[in-house]
């Protein structure tokens, strides 16, 4: 390997797969992850510019496939590769349609302070019009930029910075997918520099302490009018440890699915609730058979801005530390998240 040019801030490269490493069969046309770390690299010499890449494989899965204990592995293999004082940050080629999760579970866990940036793409190599080179040559000018330390997980498309905290993907196909809603984009990349809108908050480890291990065993389940609670109770027999629902508006379910909460609570499971709205906090306000303020008082765990999914990868990280249900509820209810 030859030694790196000493001006140019290192960046490391972990491909994951995804459509910005995907190109179509030419015997069948199906696309899957076909590209690796060193033809990502070559597809963008601009980046050369900004930064000395190296690259190396994690896994090549579309980013369905992608599971909770994949991403936490892949944290850890963050924190060893930004341990490198040569090293200024961190790029991570991931599929677009679940980088909300694993961005998130990695900037829950992720020791350093240097950046993560998730590169993505909409349209696969072979397409006209691949959004992946620019992407990824975005997310290494935002990986090597001093201004991006302290930040954590971040996912870099369509020359849009966005939190992991925050960020959805809102189109099917649009390259314009990516989203924080309530917030907007956390900066942006123009020709000239890597902007950030406010400047960095301090990061919140989990407590400070390393998560060893996380608990799988979390199921989401979206409530929906007229729903019963079978599809609760039946989860909570088949030994699942947390329980994460999508209600309605301010945070409300049906009322005919509240006894599969009670009981999941009475056998000591925590449920945190999320709304199926894209943003705003819940607000326990209603009474009623389902109402928020009904949950509230039942023991259910209010999600404050998180959605579902994200809601889900913090219970099953928080899981892996403690099963202390106040401890679990001053992290969704706490500072840590709009409420
Ligand atoms: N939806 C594809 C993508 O945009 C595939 C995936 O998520 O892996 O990357």
């Amino acid at each position: 390997m030859t030694a790196a040019p000493e001006h140019l801030p290192q960046v490391r490269l972990i491909a994951t797969g995804g459509t910005i490493a995907s190109r179509p069969d030419p015997r069948t046309g199906a696309v899957g992850p076909a590209v690796d770390p060193a033809e990502l690299i070559a597809a963008v010499p601009a980046v050369a510019d900004y930064a000395t890449v190296t690259g190396e494989p994690f896994a090549a899965v579309a980013s369905w496939n992608m599971t909770p204990a994949m991403m936490f592995a892949l944290a850890q293999r963050l924190d060893a590769v930004l341990a490198d004082p040569q090293i200024a940050g961190a790029v991570v080629t991931h599929g677009t349609d679940t980088v909300e999760e694993t961005s998130f579970l990695v900037d829950l866990v992720l020791r350093s302070d240097k950046p993560v940036c998730f590169a993505v793409a909409q349209r696969h190599a072979a397409a006209p019009g691949a959004d992946g080179p620019a992407n990824l040559t975005a997310a290494v000018r935002v990986a090597a930029a001093p201004v991006a330390r302290g930040r954590g997980a971040m996912v870099v498309a369509n020359d849009e910075i966005h939190a992991a905290v925050s960020v959805v993907k809102t189109h099917t196909t649009n390259p314009a997918t990516f989203a924080s809603p309530g917030h907007g984009p956390a900066g942006v990349v123009t020709p000239n520099g890597v902007h950030f809108a406010v400047p960095a908050s301090p990061r919140q480890p989990l407590d400070v302490e390393w998560v060893e291990w996380i608990e799988e065993r979390v199921a989401l389940v979206k409530l929906v009018t007229g729903m019963d609670d079978r599809l609760l109770r039946w989860l909570v027999d088949d030994g699942i440890a947390g329980l994460v629902i999508e209600g309605s508006g301010a945070g409300n379910v049906p009322g005919t699915a509240v006894p599969g909460i009670t009981y999941a609570l009475d056998r000591g499971l925590p449920v945190v609730l999320t709304s199926r709205c894209p943003a705003g906090a819940l607000a326990p306000t209603y009474g009623t058979p389902g109402g928020g303020r009904t949950l509230r008082d039942l023991g259910v765990i209010a999600g404050g801005e998180l959605t579902g999914p994200k809601a889900r990868i913090a219970l099953l990280v928080l899981l892996g530390l403690t099963q202390d249900h106040e401890r679990i509820r001053r992290h969704f209810e706490g500072d840590r998240y709009p409420q």
